[in-house]
């Protein structure tokens, strides 16, 4: 049962926002997988903020400027003979009473409306997603609607993106929304003790992803919000290994980055741990440099804090760190000013996190970085990757170390959604012993 009260909240804060435009959203498209099966369906994360509707099919146009149909749903009419094969459709008046629309129409009658609609908008907004035949198709009306603009003088001036004006308020997020990261949170924390606890030299990387995903879809979750990273050794050190097809060796380090989706909201967790559950000297050594960094950084993330000083701080302990064990050489002054950190740590410390993994807001305002406030929620993901290529002292190639939190920006400070997962080493060495 959806809370319709919430998507129209967020519809009036669109509408207040949208002036004299008009907001003109198509839903997902469905994605062919192979001949004539698709992949499992998800719709838009932007549509689907506005709307609360996941199902294939539909559009939306959300126009102040029609008093009495200021919320249009256009979505697939019923049809016995295909609901057989795809599931039952709402009628148009339940579509009405279920999202709160004030009409529900054909979705066969949504470009001829669109059209219509356009015509006395003063800025067309719409998804730029990858859904390229909408936005040609918007841009095809915007065309033939502008040709009347010379006789007329009215009419919109462009199209936007809707993201210019939703990805800032998708930015903070609200109780309902909290609750269901806090959700998908808790699953993928679950999801990543049942793989440190499963994990034995002999088995291979995706017998971990498997008993991860089981677990996703086994509390309620979609399954995987991104696709599962299982690495061990040298494989732990290419940031976006998705394979997971090596046997895990006795002495390997793991590196898991799996989490979750429920109800459409992502989470993001990573963590590292020794394969046969006790760290070596060197494996401690760096998981150290990154555990530091980590809980700093986490200390740190509240209210008036800016991203980047988050960055900075990660950068400056990680890069003390590695001077530290010898991994770098020079002081942290000339490795941060000469980059030579660039060969173990490549990436940001990281990213909005919300109904998409990489979730959408801007990350700088008025070209100076963002200012963090309650209601963000973002990852904290410090790394260091020492590939069997690279310059580093024998003993510690071939290991690669993230640990990943995610966190909710609150008034006083922070909270870590993902904190029940163990990343203390004797935490971690405790829970594995005792499997
Ligand atoms: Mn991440």
């Amino acid at each position: 049962m959806i809370d319709k009260n919430i998507y129209h909240i967020r519809r009036e804060k669109l509408i207040k926002a949208l002036g004299q435009g008009v907001a003109i959203l198509k839903g997902a498209p469905e994605q062919v997988r192979s001949n004539d099966t698709e992949y499992p369906y998800r719709q838009d994360s932007d549509f689907f903020y506005l709307t609360g509707y996941t199902d294939p099919g539909a559009a939306c146009i959300i126009n102040p400027n029609d008093k009495e149909h200021a919320f249009t749903m256009y979505v697939l009419p019923q049809d016995p003979k295909k609901e057989v094969w795809t599931g039952w459709r709402l009628s148009f008046d339940d579509t009405v009473s279920t999202y709160g629309a004030d009409q529900a129409l054909d979705i066969a009658e949504f470009e001829a409306n669109a059209l219509t609609a356009m015509k006395t908008a003063g800025t067309v907004y719409t998804n730029l997603n990858h859904d390229k035949d909408h936005q040609y198709k918007m841009l095809d009306q915007l065309r033939a609607v502008r040709k009347e603009v010379q006789r007329t003088g009215g009419g919109p001036e462009g199209l936007e993106s809707i993201g210019s004006i939703v990805h800032e308020m998708r930015l903070f997020k609200d109780q309902h929304e909290i609750a269901l990261m806090q959700k998908a949170a808790d699953i993928s924390a679950d999801a990543h003790k049942i793989a440190m606890q499963t994990s034995k030299p002999g088995l291979h990387e995706y017998h971990l992803q498997a008993v991860m995903e089981s677990h996703f879809v086994y509390g309620g979750g979609a399954g995987p919000a991104y696709t599962s990273i299982v690495g061990t050794g040298d494989n732990a050190t290419v940031l976006h290994y998705i394979k997971n097809r090596d046997v895990i060796k006795d002495g390997d380090m793991v590196l898991i980055d799996a989490a979750a989706e429920y109800e459409m909201y992502a989470a993001d967790i990573t963590r590292t741990f020794p394969a046969n559950g006790k760290f070596t000297e060197a494996q401690r050594a760096i998981y150290d440099v990154v555990l530091n960094a980590q809980k700093a950084v986490i200390e740190k993330a509240g209210p008036g804090v800016t991203f980047q000083e988050l960055h900075d701080l990660d950068l400056r302990l990680l890069v003390e760190g590695m001077v530290d064990i010898g991994l770098l050489t020079g002081t942290p002054d000339e490795v941060i000013e000469n980059a030579s950190y660039q060969e173990y740590f490549m990436h940001k410390t990281g990213h909005w996190l919300g109904l998409d993994v990489h979730d959408l807001g801007n990350y700088m305002l008025n070209g100076k970085s963002r200012v963090l406030e309650p209601g963000m929620v973002f990852t904290i993901e410090p790394g260091i990757y020492v590939n069997s290529k690279s310059n580093a002292p024998e003993k510690f190639l071939g290991i690669g170390i993230r640990i990943e939190d995610d966190i909710l920006i609150t008034e006083s400070g922070n909270k870590n959604l993902t904190e029940s997962v163990p990343k203390e080493i004797t935490e971690i060495e405790a829970l594995m012993a005792a499997s």
